[in-house]
């Protein structure tokens, strides 16, 4: 038989491994939303685009955009049951910033490479700096259940080779 002392011992070491628990908890929640799974969750990293207005925006056209200054700039939107454009050609070893935006429902893209998993809600912009280091073709799909085409919504990423510039556009 344990004595009164010995269980307030027991009770209070379960109380501080159960609070710890908790913290560490949302310590993991907190974390995930500052890495960006949650667009939108920190203004600075996202931006909100009106679906139905896309023209005048990146959006209207999207695909690769050089820049003056030699940045890139990726606009992609997905909408049912496609990603547009379908198949995104990037250059190996140079910084794109991918621009992401669902102008329906909710969709969902997951790129191992550059490790991109990004929850796309109708209007937040996803702001995603990335370097691609690895040349070959990677196919995905949107990983957020949208509808009855979600299996058919396919991307495509290119990672050119730098031996190979856009010469051929
Ligand atoms: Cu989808």
């Amino acid at each position: 038989m344990l004595d009164h002392r010995t269980i307030e011992r027991y009770e209070l070491g379960w109380l501080v491994v159960s609070v710890v628990l908790v913290v560490m908890l949302f310590a993991g929640v907190l974390g995930s939303m500052i890495s960006e799974t949650v667009p939108g969750f920190f203004g600075a990293r996202s931006s909100y685009v009106d679906p139905a207005h896309l023209t005048g925006t990146p959006f209207a056209t999207p695909g690769l955009h050089r820049n003056a200054d030699g940045t890139l700039d990726a606009y992609i939107v997905a909408r049912a049951f496609a990603f547009q454009p379908s198949t995104l050609r990037v250059p190996a070893g140079q910084r794109v910033t991918l621009h992401l935006l669902s102008v329906d429902v909710i969709h969902g893209l997951m790129l191992e490479q550059g490790n991109v998993n990004v929850e796309l809600i109708p209007g937040q912009v996803a702001n995603l700096p990335r370097t691609f280091t690895r040349p070959g073709t990677y196919t995905t799909e949107c990983n957020e259940y949208c509808g009855s085409g979600h299996q058919t919504m396919a991307f495509h990423l290119v990672v050119e080779p730098p031996t190979q510039p856009e010469a051929t556009k």
